[in-house]
């Protein structure tokens, strides 16, 4: 993959007119692009963080328990693969720590201006002009927008919700001043979130409750370390480590195809791991009917956990399915009447996943606002560019892939191709670019028509669907995600 994003800006070394770069947010894709756009020449740049630190959702999120769901060797910039990571699914620490030193081998913090958020993008006389928080003001060419896609967390109706005398926070705004050793924990909700948190935390609780809303299909994965031996085997041999992110990219996409074809024989097989896990280590029937979905695994995004089971089926860990009826100064009151006395209640409720890019304002030509062109919901074409919002590129924008893909994977493939339209501003051959609206409107129908046939429509709830029940991710193989981001077509834009 690296060669297609070096491939992709190839070319650019002559460059043609200089172009100023803003890039918004310092997460995964945005030390990215700082790297990509280093390597292409293109070095008039800034990278705007509204955090102290870089990271993004692994800055947001420090909840225990925290890892990623994709494979370490997987979830790593294809061009700077980590010889030490600890287990084949690292703890979010760690990965942290590798976005750190990769944006400080590559140069790129000194590129961050951390502590700004980026208030408005206008786009005015063929530039945009931006606006930090601070009042620091930037004129530039493009616009790369990497500001992620899970991160305004969502925050549960329930009432009495502040009435609440314990400690009481969401999973991503963690408070580790409060002592969890021995005392009584609450976890609303049964997300990925939820069920990482779980494994963690039973063991060091008192009494644990989970409070479950929608039970939830588990793959089951074991999670090895690696050795010593093996970690200096791939120091000596780092070409292996290239070979097996081939390897597991490979088998990631098997899994997205399965997942875009509700039909598919490779989509039944994950459903009968899910169900042979849940016969075979839930061993009391009444929790096992609890813990039963009454819809297609996979329907929602999928859970990994090697000991999510186990956790639960400790002596002082309690699902709760009764359902909550409010929250009261000393816990959580469900519906059957029980009180649930609680002294750390934890909102695993997950994330305003239409809040992309809120809450900056962002005006495009003729002051077209983002509000207006998303009065329906977010999309964008390819999910990087937008009609009437020229030299503006998103990366992992709406529509993209998202459902247990390596999102790095994904954000390496948009860059090349957003490169490639740098490059048409860069050489001189527009000064504006941006998807037209007949390229944005054809995307979106065939999106919505292949929407229908994946395993996301298939009736549950969950955060890929959106106001029309329509999952707003990318529908297809991943192989044709990966063929569309070789090349952009030249008749989908407006170059002028
Ligand atoms: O959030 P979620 P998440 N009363 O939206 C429940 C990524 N991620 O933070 O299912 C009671 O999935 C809600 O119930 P229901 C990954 O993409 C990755 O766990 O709607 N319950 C649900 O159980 C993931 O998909 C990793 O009925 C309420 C839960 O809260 C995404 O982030 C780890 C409620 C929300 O689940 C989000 O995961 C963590 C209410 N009022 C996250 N409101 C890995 O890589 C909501 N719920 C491993």
């Amino acid at each position: 993959m690296a060669d297609e994003v070096t491939r992709a800006t190839g070319g650019s070394e002559e460059g043609g007119r200089p172009l100023r770069l803003a890039v918004i947010g310092a997460g995964m894709a945005g030390i990215l692009s700082g790297i990509k756009l280093t390597e292409a020449g293109l070095d008039d740049f800034t990278i705007y963080e509204k955090a102290d630190r870089l990271g993004g959702t692994w800055r947001e999120n420090t909840y225990p328990g925290l890892a990623c769901d994709v494979p370490s060797q997987l979830y790593c910039y294809s061009f700077a693969p980590n010889p030490d990571w600890s287990h084949l699914f690292s703890p979010g620490p760690e990965i942290q720590s590798y976005l750190d030193r990769v944006a400080r081998e590559y140069g790129i913090d000194r590129r961050i201006r951390f502590g700004d958020e980026v208030t408005c993008c206008a786009f005015a006389d063929g530039r945009w002009q931006l606006e930090t928080a601070k009042g620091h003001h930037d004129e530039v060419d493009v616009v790369i927008a990497a500001t992620g896609v899970l991160h305004h967390p969502k925050l549960p109706e329930i009432r009495g919700l502040d009435s609440f005398e314990g400690a009481m926070f969401h999973s991503a705004r963690w408070d580790h001043a409060v002592p969890l050793d021995g005392v009584r924990i609450g976890v609303i909700g049964t997300g990925s979130t939820a069920v990482q948190i779980t494994s963690a935390l039973v063991e060091r609780a008192s009494h644990f409750s989970l409070f479950q809303r929608t039970a939830q299909w588990i793959m089951p994965q074991q999670n090895p370390a690696y050795t010593e031996e093996q970690k200096a085997e791939f120091r000596a041999h780092p070409e292996q480590l290239i070979d097996i992110h081939e390897k597991l990219s490979v088998l990631f996409a098997g899994f997205a195809n399965a997942v875009v074809d509700a039909d598919s024989a490779e989509m039944q097989d994950i459903e009968d791991a899910c169900r042979v896990n849940l016969e075979q280590n839930v061993h009391d029937p009444e929790l096992r009917e609890q813990l039963r979905p009454d819809y297609r695994a996979a329907c929602k995004r999928l859970i990994i956990s090697p000991d999510f089971y186990e956790a639960i089926q400790q002596p002082n860990a309690e699902l709760v399915t009764s359902g909550i009826e409010r929250i009261e100064p000393a816990g959580v009151r469900t519906r059957d009447g029980v009180l649930h006395e609680l002294d750390v209640l934890v909102l695993a409720t997950g994330f305003r996943a239409d809040a992309f890019m809120r809450p900056m304002r962002l005006l495009g030509r003729n002051g077209l606002t983002l509000d207006e062109a998303w009065a329906e919901r977010p999309n964008a074409y390819l999910s990087i560019s937008m009609p009437e919002f020229p030299n503006f590129f998103m990366l992992n924008g709406p529509n993209g892939p998202v459902g247990n893909f390596s999102l790095i994977d994904v954000a390496e493939l948009q860059f090349g191709y957003v490169m490639q339209l740098v490059d048409r501003l860069w050489s001189g051959e527009c000064r504006e670019i941006c998807a037209t609206r007949e390229a944005m409107d054809s995307f979106e129908a065939a999106r919505t028509e292949a929407a229908k046939r994946t395993i996301w429509t298939t009736g549950c709830r969950s955060w890929y669907l959106d106001d029309r029940g329509i999952p707003a991710t990318w529908p297809w193989p991943f192989t044709r995600f990966r063929e569309e981001m070789q090349a952009p077509d030249p008749a989908a834009y407006d170059c002028r």
